[in-house]
């Protein structure tokens, strides 16, 4: 009898263990149960259930399934226990729930509204057809969130979207958990609250007259000369707030200040530097014209922020704070009264003063300031959070200086960038954030200690729409991106990734469709692994699962016979040999073919003498480009654009050194680079290069082959034997004065190295 007892615990745990749960974000505990059938109604007992979140209820089954929701005190099938409205019930947090739909059970508890809210949304993620029709998974779930911060950003300035976009945006926000939207309203290219003190900022600052098509360092650039615009009057921010409440999202504002401000100062040209009429660009980037720190600017924008902590009613409002260059501060008599009046040292001291005024007068309105990481150059302002962009060291250093912190770093949150190498991949920034990566996001980073960890809010993506110009494309980048984000905001402890996929698609991509989310489906393509073999590399697809199908097939092209159509299975891989020494390289084409014959992704690879090299990286890139290490530079695939950060090995080094080794010694007669030449995102081809070549990896006395950098592919030609080749690449000193980012360090961004 023990002994079947003990079977039939191993029984059920071994199926709990394997049970596949719909619910995203993963609840803490979840163990599926029988199914309960719905007929046209579902039925329960609703007296304890908030009415906001009965009505929210009650339309997404009638939107979503077609069911309709009824109240009743006789057998319900379920009824909400618990009432966060009286007491707070033992053993559930603040936003947590448990859902106990089973042969034992018919309740929902909860820690509060928020938690209630939670569980219907995990009750909608239960619910099912099967052949019989619709059935509510029945279930325990036991969940509460790890972070009190669950963002989603939204910049509308770039490209506006109309109040009911931005009503669908929370809509699927809600569904995953999300609970703060954080809404860029103000920046360069438009300015897009009303506010009543200042009519010209949404009369002249909502609008330009024209905007940029194609990509920032496309050359020549080419605009839309049509004009571009819109703005929120404060109805209907108002309007917005409430129905993000109603889902249990607050809303935080932000308004830039004191960089990305063109759009003010071209309504109000006399809150510059140099008081010069300019219009709204229609341009990307970051521009030197930023609010003046004079005192009629922070009377200004005071009076702006009055009118914005009255609309909304979130404890945070963000005031920027990233990206202002100093050249006009530098030069402006204004600025340097100011700074002289209060003893700044430099102009990054006068930035924290401009933040500082914020700051008080936010805390004297019972708000708190938040800013990006910018905000701890010169010093932080007493009582600033801090949302950490560009990495996560800024946060780091708040944390450990006791501020708050949301951790948004580019590495994981950017769903501005590209999140497949597909060429079929909408225009995006560049850069390059798979849903993998973002699954690897977690808010608090080695390093901290407990008591720094409780700084850390949480963690939000950003999407910026400088290249998201519709609610379509806003979905395709922020889906299902943001369901991995969900996972890192929300579990205390994420499954693995693969069990998160085989959720995903096993329920999720179903969910997505039912509520008509324009998801990408860029998960679908093989992802290519690449490694290296003696005399070449392997390139392995590697498929969705087990019942995804592709075949790939390959050709050779560029002056060879063309061959191929070579039909392949699932999880395939190629070897590609190596050029033997002295011949020109063979360049293969291979495509992917999905079952019905569509989505090819389409790679080229050029088997040059020196594909799968082994390289030493004396110098090593930068962690945010450093996709596969050395091997991107002889992985046969030639970096292309647009840039998307797979292909190209990143450098913010005044030097890039690395060693390859040919194996055996060679008869060298030239060495072919390849770089990125794209100014407006600070990279720049470098200085010189400088070759030598060694039979066992002595280098002194070694002759040095060097040349200046011209071309974005500059060949050295020389003409020797050794097996080391070791380059060493110059940068730039700095960015010329004048351009995007001048006075930086440039970035160097390296692919493919071709010995012969
Ligand atoms: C940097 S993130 C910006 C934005 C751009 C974004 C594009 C941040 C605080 N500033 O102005 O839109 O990069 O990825």
């Amino acid at each position: 009898m023990k002994n079947l007892v003990l079977v039939l615990m191993w029984v059920l745990l071994v199926n709990q263990a394997s049970a596949q749960c719909p619910i995203i974000p993963s609840p803490s505990f979840y163990s599926p149960g029988m199914k309960y059938r719905i007929e046209s109604a579902l039925v329960l007992d609703s007296t304890e259930l908030d009415v906001n979140n009965w009505n929210y209820f009650k339309s997404c089954l009638k939107n979503l399934f077609d069911i309709d929701l009824k109240h009743t005190e006789a057998n319900p099938l379920f009824h909400f226990g618990a009432s966060p409205n009286l007491s707070q019930p033992p053993n559930i947090a603040d936003e947590g729930y448990i859902i106990d739909l089973t042969l034992m059970g018919n309740s929902i508890d909860a820690g509060s509204r928020s938690g209630q809210f939670y569980a219907i949304n995990s009750l909608l993620q239960l619910i099912s057809h099967d052949e019989n029709g619709w059935y509510i998974q029945g279930a325990t779930v036991r969940d509460e969130p790890a972070f009190k911060w669950r963002g989603l950003h939204l910049d509308v300035s770039r490209h506006f979207f109309s109040v009911d976009e931005v009503k669908r945006y929370i809509d699927l926000m809600a569904l995953y958990k999300f609970n703060t939207f954080h809404w860029h309203l103000t920046d360069d290219q438009g300015w897009r609250i009303e506010i009543k003190q200042y009519p010209k900022l949404t009369e002249v600052g909502a609008y330009r007259d024209s905007t940029m098509l194609g990509h920032y360092s496309d050359q020549p650039r080419i605009f839309d000369k049509n004009a571009y615009g819109g703005f929120y009057t404060q109805d209907e921010i108002r309007e917005v707030v409430k129905y993000a409440q109603e889902r249990h999202i607050t809303v935080v504002p932000e308004i830039e200040l004191p960089g990305h401000s063109r759009a003010a100062l071209a309504a109000y040209p006399e809150l510059s530097c140099t008081g010069l009429q300019q219009g709204v660009p229609g341009t990307w980037g970051i521009f030197d014209d930023i609010y003046c720190s004079k005192q009629e600017t922070i009377d200004f924008m005071k009076n702006v922020l009055s009118e914005v902590i009255e609309l909304f009613p979130s404890e945070y409002i963000h005031i920027g704070g990233d990206e202002a260059p100093k050249v006009r501060w530098e030069a402006c008599p204004n600025c340097k009264k100011v700074m002289d009046e209060n003893e700044l040292a430099n102009t990054h001291e006068l930035q924290s003063y401009f933040i500082k005024q914020m700051d008080e007068f936010l805390t004297s309105k019972g708000k708190k300031l938040i800013g990006w990481d910018e905000i701890l150059e010169g010093g932080l302002s007493p009582n600033a959070a801090v949302m950490s962009w560009r990495g996560m060291q800024g946060g780091i250093e708040a944390a450990q200086q006791k501020h708050e912190v949301v951790m948004t770093p580019t590495t994981y949150c950017y769903f501005d960038y590209y999140q497949s190498s597909h060429p079929s991949e909408p225009l995006a920034i560049g850069g390059y954030l798979p849903l993998e990566k973002v699954y690897k996001f977690n808010p608090v980073p080695n390093g901290l200690s407990a008591d720094e960890a409780k700084y850390i809010l949480g963690g939000q993506a950003n999407l910026w729409a400088e290249y998201i110009t519709s609610l379509e494309q806003l979905e395709y980048m922020t889906y299902p991106r943001a369901l991995a984000l969900a996972q890192s905001v929300w579990c205390h402890e994420k499954p693995s990734f693969e069990a998160f996929l085989s959720d995903y698609l096993a329920y999720q991509e179903d969910f997505l469709e039912r509520n008509d989310v324009n998801y990408a489906r860029s998960i679908h393509q093989p992802q290519l692994e690449i490694s290296r073999k003696k005399n070449g590399i392997n390139v392995h697809f590697k498929g969705m699962g087990d019942d995804y199908h592709f075949t790939v097939s390959t050709k050779e092209i560029g002056g060879y016979s063309m061959s191929g159509g070579q039909a392949m299975g699932v999880n395939d891989t190629l070897f590609f040999e190596k050029a033997p020494w002295g011949t020109d390289p063979k360049i293969i084409q291979t495509s992917v073919l999905d079952e019905a014959g569509r989505s090819s992704l389409v790679n080229r690879f050029v088997l040059h003498s020196n594909l799968g090299a082994e390289i030493e990286m004396v110098t090593q890139p930068h962690p945010k480009y450093n996709h596969n290490g050395s091997l991107n530079l002889v992985d046969g695939i030639i970096g292309t654009l647009p840039w998307k950060g797979s292909q190209w090995l990143g450098f913010d080094t005044s030097y890039v050194e690395f060693i390859v080794d040919l194996g055996e010694e060679k008869d060298i007669s030239s060495v072919e680079l390849g770089f990125l030449d794209q100014n407006g995102s600070w990279i720049y081809l470098p200085e010189q290069i400088t070759v030598q070549v060694s039979k066992n990896s002595k280098w002194c006395l070694k002759k040095k082959f060097t040349t200046k950098v011209e071309s974005t592919d500059p060949t050295l030609l020389l003409n020797t034997s050794g097996r080391y080749v070791r380059v060493r690449i110059e940068a730039m000193e700095q960015i010329p004065i004048g351009q995007e980012g001048g006075g930086n360090m440039p970035w160097t961004f390296i692919d493919e190295i071709q010995i012969r």
